[in-house]
């Protein structure tokens, strides 16, 4: 195995058209290993510090020349001769350096573009495709993908209060055939919307992001939709939520359909929901700091429903231990710049996994054409994706990269499926 030779970084653009870094590392052997960070709208208060310039006369302040800066100025310096698979001290060499909780210091945007980098070189310089490289010889399992068809929340200008209204497909076991499932359903709700006299326009994950007149209605159209492209709701097809309830949180109330509503009220909304519609997850169904409710909902839905930390957990072992102690939440959202390193998230999904807690791998709502979710999701055996809507090619990218995985497994791949919740 070779020494790192050669890193720089630059400033490239997102799906929202907002500067992100992309990082690259070369390898004595000349391999190239590149990666890009994404970015969130409806980000956690407690995630890794994403450091941007602020300078509000380049791209509205959003510009990351200082994350960039750190990257050939401090970053590389110290990683120039390390051997590219020491990913683990590598890691520990970028945590060390930042010296701060949060990666305020260096920017876990800048950090993370390194660690990701050095991982793709490094499974090139091992001869391995990432998800092998990452998830060694037993790697073969791919993820459910929870698909975000209609969008609200942060991620559109449509008034709906719930950010994430997805579609879950479980067909004939096999990825290829329920990502059909889910284009064909995504099409038909097209038609169905369109028919309606309802916009077809997309959201930020490529999710349709029609004016509704309630949350619920939300849910009606995708139960339409479902059985109209000729699928069993409850049986091929199940529904899941992420409220990003953070958003519509004030510290008392959340705010719901022009009201202000208590925390029991909405999880009363959430059990209603359970028992009338084949819902099988809901993320952040409360705000990040709410462990109260969080335990509640738990204590009460936590038997029949997946209850996903985002905001919640963000990724970060210390909170999810908390979550795990406390018996709250039974699933964690991994999104890989909300803690800042390869092997940080690695630790968070390996903790997840062994209390028994599901792990979703997932995108962020400002994607680029990076498709490396993809391998880890496998990689580190998620038994679920998240990674958007069935159009846009920063969502459709990861897909198409576990279509390629699946294509390598050959017929020892193995679906998820039902087995990827505790009762599907
Ligand atoms: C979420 C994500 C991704 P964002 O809340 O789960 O869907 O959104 O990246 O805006 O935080
Ligand atoms: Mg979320």
């Amino acid at each position: 195995m070779s020494e790192i030779i050669g890193v720089t970084a630059r400033e490239i653009l997102d799906s929202r058209g907002t500067p992100t870094i992309e990082v690259d590392i070369v390898t004595a052997n000349g391999h190239l290993g590149r990666a890009a960070v994404p970015s969130g709208a409806s980000t956690g208060a407690h995630e890794a510090c994403e450091l941007r310039d602020g300078d509000k006369k380049r791209y509205q302040g959003k510009g990351v020349q200082l994350a960039i800066q750190n990257v050939k100025e401090k970053i590389a310096p110290e990683i120039l001769g390390l051997i590219v698979t020491d990913q683990v001290a590598l890691d520990r060499l970028l945590i060390n350096l930042d010296g701060t909780e949060n990666k305020t210091s260096l920017g876990a945007n800048a950090i993370l573009g390194v660690s990701l980098a050095c991982a793709k070189a490094g499974a090139l310089e091992s001869g391995l495709p990432l998800f092998r490289y990452v998830g060694g010889s037993q790697a073969k399992r791919l993820p459910v993908p929870l698909m975000n068809v209609l969008n609200g929340g942060a991620h559109a200008n449509n008034g709906l209060d719930v950010q994430e209204f997805m579609i879950v497909p479980n067909v004939e076991n096999s990825f290829r055939e329920s990502l059909r499932a889910g284009s064909e359903i995504f099409h038909t709700l097209k038609k169905i919307l369109g028919k309606k006299g309802l916009s077809t326009a997309v959201g930020d994950e490529g999710g349709f992001a029609p004016k509704l007149s309630c949350n619920e209605d939300a849910l009606e159209l995708l139960m339409e939709a479902i059985d109209e492209a000729g699928y069993k709701a409850g049986q091929d097809i199940r529904l899941a939520l992420d409220v990003a309830a953070t958003e519509l949180f004030d510290g008392e109330n959340y705010k719901w359909e022009g009201k202000k509503i208590a925390p029991t009220e909405l999880l009363a909304i959430y059990k209603k929901w359970s028992e009338k519609y084949p819902m099988i997850s809901i993320e952040d169904g409360f705000s990040e700091d709410d462990w109260a409710t969080w335990k509640k909902s738990t204590e009460v839905l936590g038997s029949k429903l997946q209850l996903v930390g985002d905001d919640l957990f963000v990724t970060n072992p210390k909170r999810l231990a908390r979550g795990i102690k406390e018996n709250t939440a039974n699933a964690l959202l991994v999104k890989v710049n909300q803690i800042g390193t390869l092997s940080e998230t690695a630790e968070a999904v390996s903790l997840a996994q062994r209390n028994r807690y599901r792990t979703v791998m997932s995108h962020r709502s400002g994607e680029t054409e990076d498709a490396t979710i993809a391998d880890l999701a496998v990689g580190m055996n998620c038994q679920q994706i998240k990674t958007g809507s069935l159009c846009r090619s920063d969502r459709t990218a990861k897909y198409n990269q576990l279509l390629r995985i699946e294509e390598a497994l050959g017929g020892l791949g193995e679906y998820w499926g039902a087995e990827a919740f505790q009762n599907w």
